[in-house]
């Protein structure tokens, strides 16, 4: 019998798929193989998972990361630390410590299998999509769910071929490659696909530059990006000392893609996201001269060695311009200690740039951020505005081939003049697992171990059933592409994490700060709060604080023209219902501020979605397209309720 020629994607999801058969369906339940948490996300994904009773994780591997709130200002980061590590040794998970480096990066390193699926509540976890694995970033809780053995629920896919042909010049690489990408489909209306790579070209890019592709795939919207196993893997895997982890994973001849789209990479020139989206994207050539304040290196999208070496080859024997500061953040200690084998860091050093801890640091305004009206250049994934912590700067993102021209100058380069030669994939990592605790009791745990709380460690807050009807007013009003980071801000707000009531008075913060008291008095006077939003809304991190702390507000629905993939999930585990307008035009009908009933919510979340909320200005049709597990979570309040 002739069998159907499948992609990389179908090839990995057939062999996962534990709940709705075919494409047709609307929502696919996968067995989940492996999770990672990191320590923002990660301390309310422990808890719930504590509270769901299960004795240790179900997984292949689980680990957790401490690579967010490294900078420990007062004891709320350092308390988080300590429980995590605690519930790490209890329930048979790999602790990765402060200073071992970024989650993504590391877990490329040491734990990523080609052909397995990962989850972890991080929106850049498709970083393992460089390896051949179908990586997906999702809210804490459903990885929680996935340690506990349950399945993790993606909507039926549509797969799009992304063919690469030709090699890139020098001085042009991955990076630019991505912002090619999101320069044709944009960072809105790519929610249920996954973007396969594919073509002749694909064996030009080593892993860590397949990486960059598929963890900025992340800016687009997309469930996953995820690239081939083949030959380059094997041997990346080889010098990782894993070659027992490697399997081919290639697209049958024949397979079949929704859509295909071909990117000559000997055509790609040198680009950057300017201020302030990832998908604003223009030539550097268009920015050439334009003096530059900060120029920022690392991130979990371009901090492995073949990048950093490259910097280090721009900068040899030289100095960085005198009036920008340039800081530098390695992946992990693998990385540094390469650089510091080969010369790298010493070269570095002696060109004048800061170096930063392996962390995320910079990328999530936890330091670093630049003087009032910066131009900063940066290898990171996202530039959304006031995420810096400087909300006048402007943040342009660039290949670290940019980044390293433009420091000798202190003035935009173009990386491509002066290229150095391609850094040579090492036919040896060196290895070092110490600082990963817990591996020889890995999916076991250690029973009676005692888990650590501080006062930082807060309840997590559970929700309400759902009722027929309520009084809602129209808590805030926002308009497109409103991102994670607008919703539930990071930077110095990050370290209430771990504390809802805390962190939930800033939500909103940059868009309007009453927003907090201004809900909690609608929830006093027997109301529930609603958002009112445009296109693209909740776009950005996996942050679930997005949806857990506008409940924990009362806040009982959202009405957008659109809603990004992983917050749409979040807002539904968290018993908020996640409406569109029928007619977009409709959101210019209701006003911030305005008192309406929301009648029948009940009714209409357990048949067929539709309600009708009559605004001064008219009647707004909303609709919200649920499969019957998401009508189950939202009429019991949310996941932990319905547990
Ligand atoms: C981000 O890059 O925005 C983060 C911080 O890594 C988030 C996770 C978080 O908010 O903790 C993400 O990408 O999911
Ligand atoms: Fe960390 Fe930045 Fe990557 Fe998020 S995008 S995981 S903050 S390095």
């Amino acid at each position: 019998m002739k069998t159907k020629a499948m992609n990389v994607t179908e090839k990995i999801l057939s062999a996962h798929i534990v709940e709705g058969e075919s494409a047709q369906e609307r929502e696919l339940g996968i067995k989940i193989d492996q999770t990672l948490t990191q320590d923002a996300t990660g301390t309310m994904a422990y808890l719930q998972f504590e509270s769901m009773g299960v004795s240790r994780v179900k997984t292949d591997v689980s680990v957790s990361y401490v690579d967010h709130n490294t900078v420990q200002i007062g004891f709320e980061n350092a308390d988080d630390h300590d429980f995590l590590q605690s519930i790490a040794k209890k329930y048979g998970i790999i602790y990765s410590k402060a200073g071992n480096g970024i989650c993504h990066q590391l877990h490329l390193e040491r734990f990523g299998k080609p052909g397995t699926t990962l989850l972890g509540s991080d929106s850049h976890t498709p970083t393992g999509g460089g390896i051949g694995q179908i990586a997906i970033g999702a809210g804490g809780i459903d990885i929680a769910v996935a340690m506990a053995g349950g399945a993790f629920h993606i909507p039926a896919p549509k797969v799009r071929a992304i063919v690469l042909k030709g090699k890139l010049r020098k001085g042009v690489s991955a990076k630019d490659v991505i912002l090619k990408v999101l320069e044709k489909f944009g960072t809105k209306g790519n929610v249920g696909w996954i973007f396969e790579y594919t073509g002749p070209g694909v064996k030009t890019l080593d892993v860590p530059s397949r990486a960059t592709i598929t963890n900025m795939g992340a800016e687009l919207g997309v469930t996953t990006s995820v690239f081939p196993s083949d030959a380059v893997t094997k041997q990346f895997l080889t010098a990782q000392g894993r070659a027992k982890d490697f399997v081919e994973i290639v697209p049958d001849k024949g397979a079949k893609y929704d859509d295909t789209f071909t990117i000559d990479l000997s055509k790609v020139e040198p680009l950057m996201a300017a201020p302030h989206s990832p998908g604003n994207i223009i030539t550097v050539k268009s920015m050439k001269g334009k003096k530059v304040n900060q120029i920022l290196i690392g991130s979990c999208t371009n901090s492995s060695y073949r990048d950093i070496r490259t910097v280090a080859l721009y900068l040899k024997g030289k100095h960085v311009a005198d009036d920008v500061e340039v800081g530098i953040a390695c992946g992990s200690r693998q990385v540094i200690e390469m650089l510091a084998k080969d010369g790298s860091l010493e070269i570095l050093h002696r060109a004048g740039c800061r170096m930063l801890e392996n962390a995320c640091g910079f990328c999530i305004g936890a330091h670093m951020s630049p003087r009032t009206g910066a131009i900063s250049l940066r290898t990171n994934n996202r530039n959304f505005e006031g995420r810096s912590g400087t909300k006048s700067a402007g943040v342009y993102l660039v290949s670290p081939e940019t980044a390293a021209a433009s420091a000798l100058t202190g003035k935009v380069a173009l990386p491509t003049e002066k290229p150095v030669a391609a850094v040579p994939s090492p036919k040896k990592f060196p290895i070092d697992d110490a600082m990963f605790l817990y591996r020889a009791s890995a999916g076991k745990g250690v029973k009676g171990a005692e888990i650590v709380r501080g006062p930082n460690i807060a309840q997590v807050p559970n929700g309400e059933k759902l009722a027929s009807s309520y009084k809602a007013v129209c808590a805030i009003k926002v308009g497109d592409k409103i991102t994670t980071d607008h919703i539930m801000p990071a930077g110095a707000r990050l370290k209430f994490r771990s504390n809802i009531p805390a962190y939930a008075k800033f939500v909103f913060e940059p868009c309007d700060p009453a927003f907090h008291d201004n809900c909690l008095a609608n929830k006093a006077a027997g109301a529930v709060n609603v958002i009112v939003a445009g296109e693209s809304y909740g776009q950005g991190s996996s942050r679930e604080h997005a949806a857990l702390c506008p409940m924990y507000l009362g806040v009982k629905a959202v009405i957008a023209k659109s809603i990004e993939r992983i917050h749409r999930a979040n807002l539904i585990n968290f018993g908020i219902v996640p409406f569109e307008f029928e007619n977009p035009s409709d959101y210019e009908k209701i006003a911030a501020g305005e008192k309406f009933e929301l009648k029948g919510l009940r009714e209409a979340v357990e048949g067929d979605g539709v309600l009708s909320i009559k605004a001064k200005k008219g009647t707004v049709n909303i609709r919200t397209r649920l499969s019957d597990r998401e009508k189950h979570l939202l009429l019991c309040g949310g996941l932990l309720a319905s547990l």
